[in-house]
């Protein structure tokens, strides 16, 4: 493995490609479109449009060098795969077209009134059009000894992090007996299987190692449920029946003592109480403003999903929904509720659909068409397409997977023409082999768009 890099470690610096001086923040150049965050959202909004606009007509706002295809995260935690170049992650450089410009630094206001972005360097960057792609905020900070756990106990583990996932495989492979805890937050979160993907990646890995018999497996989530979609609930509920995985439902993490390797969960109100074989003791927590109940829970692996929030800059912008603080969008046309020079696409927005990869492929093709319309001036004309589309591969094990596909309504939008609530082993081929190619050469270049073409050619040809 090659040196790599760390999510989030960037330090902004000054620009390396920006063709204007920005000094004193007064903008020297309008860029037709500015994109803020050149993850899988603004990579792909910002390849479809520099070849169209040309030259220097598209900039990316973006402080981090590399972009990572975050999916792949799940199969490098279960030792399926290697963080390594042009799989896990790629250089910026390498992403971007080269009509666009990447400006090397961070957004830390808006200023929708002014038409402009300032950056943390004291540029201002102004725009005709924004698109805003800055992800979710992931908060490991947030959970009292996190940090430090994951910094010095090689047996606490995320996948949520390009530096902490290279833990994950090595504490599955060094865990002997007792608990394996993964837990979910008590907030939104990109990608709600991942946390209970790594579990069943672990239960088979210690299959394999015959080691499964030593291991209370536990599933420790804030949600009264495994799985937000009905249809998928109801296999997963069986698979973890199955497999003598354990479901404790209501608990959030709120500290993590790593000398005793002591867990700490809040009980949140219920109408289920969490099934504690374990070596769990109940306290009444006195100093927690909501007066919960927690217990603590022993561990021998601790994987982590981390609470996450809407971006702080956009939190205190004037672009957030006042409720949540994320990108305040309409939900069907992804343009902003006030300015409608702006636009959001992906995990930063207040669309109400699970945070994924997935659902930003879809949205593209809404967000590419009225962009369009809006370049041509045609800002009345915005079409109200994109239906809430997202999908999850849930990884159950090292060759099956279930494909969960739904819309707003949970309701299940499956692409191929058999039963996806089912596991199988040409959905796992998908997730693993297909899906990076379909990323690299088709998401991240802006041609992929969703699977919506298969989907209702499928549907014609069942209807036939
Ligand atoms: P991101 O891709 O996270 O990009 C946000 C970008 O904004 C980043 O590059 C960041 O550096 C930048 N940024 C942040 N702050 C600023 C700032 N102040 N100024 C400028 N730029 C900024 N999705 C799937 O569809 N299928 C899966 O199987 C799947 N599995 C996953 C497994 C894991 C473990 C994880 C963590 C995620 C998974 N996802 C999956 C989710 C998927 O990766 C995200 O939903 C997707 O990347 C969202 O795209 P985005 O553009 O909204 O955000
Ligand atoms: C998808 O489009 C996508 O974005 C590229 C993902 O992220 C990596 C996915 O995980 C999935 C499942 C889809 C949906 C694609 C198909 C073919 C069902």
């Amino acid at each position: 493995m090659g040196v790599v890099p760390v999510y989030g470690a960037e330090e902004t610096s000054s620009a390396v490609q920006a063709p204007h001086d920005y000094t004193n923040c007064v903008p020297a150049y309008t860029y037709k479109l500015v994109i803020v965050g050149g993850g899988s959202g603004g990579m792909t909004m910002a390849n479809k449009f520099a070849s169209k606009l040309g030259k220097n007509q598209v900039a990316v706002i973006e402080p981090s060098h590399v972009h990572y295809y975050q999916p792949y995260f799940t199969l490098v935690g279960g030792g399926i795969k290697k963080l390594c170049h042009g799989g896990s992650h790629k250089e910026m450089s390498e992403v971007l077209d080269k009509n666009a410009i990447w400006i090397h630094d961070k957004a830390v206001e808006f200023q929708p009134e002014a038409n402009q972005v300032l950056t943390a360097s004291g540029r201002a960057v102004s725009y005709d059009f924004l698109v805003v792609a800055m992800g979710i905020q992931t908060n490991f900070d947030a959970v009292d000894g996190l940090l430090e756990a994951l910094e010095q106990d090689p047996q606490v583990c995320s996948n949520y992090h390009a530096k902490y996932v290279s833990k994950t495989y090595p504490a599955i492979r060094n865990f002997e007996k007792g608990n394996a805890i993964f837990t979910f937050p008590n907030t939104p979160v990109k990608c709600a299987g991942a946390p209970q993907k790594i579990m069943y990646l672990t239960d088979w890995r210690l299959t394999q190692m015959k080691k499964r018999h030593l291991a209370t497996i536990m599933y420790n989530t804030s949600l009264p449920v495994v799985f937000g979609v009905k249809k998928y609930a109801a296999e997963l509920t069986k698979v973890m029946q199955s497999r003598h995985l354990e479901l404790n439902t209501r608990l959030n993490l709120i500290r993590v003592d790593h000398r005793r390797r002591e867990a700490v969960f809040e009980h949140l109100p219920s109408p289920s109480s969490p099934s504690s074989s374990s070596s769990s003791s109940s306290s009444s927590n006195d100093d927690n403003q909501h007066q919960l109940t927690s217990s603590v829970f022993k561990y021998d692996l601790l994987h982590v999903c981390p609470p996450q929030s809407a971006p702080e800059v956009i939190r205190r912008s004037r672009l957030a929904d006042p409720l949540t603080g994320f990108l305040q969008v309409d939900k069907y046309s992804l343009q902003h509720v006030k300015y409608g020079n702006v636009f959001g696409i992906g995990d930063c927005t207040n669309v109400p659909t699970s945070k994924t990869a997935a659902a930003v492929a879809s949205q593209s093709k809404t967000l590419r068409k009225n962009l369009d319309l809006a370049l041509k001036g045609k800002l009345d004309k915005l079409g109200k397409t994109y239906d809430g589309y997202t999908s999850c591969p849930l990884v159950i094990g090292y060759d099956k997977c279930i494909l969960a596909e739904f819309d707003f309504d949970g309701n299940p939008m499956e692409t191929f023409p058999v039963d996806q609530g089912q596991p199988r082993t040409s959905m796992y081929l998908m997730k693993s082999e297909l899906m990076p190619v379909i990323y690299w050469q088709g998401l991240v270049k802006g041609y992929w768009e969703g699977p919506s073409f298969f989907r209702n050619t499928m549907k014609a040809l069942r209807l036939k």
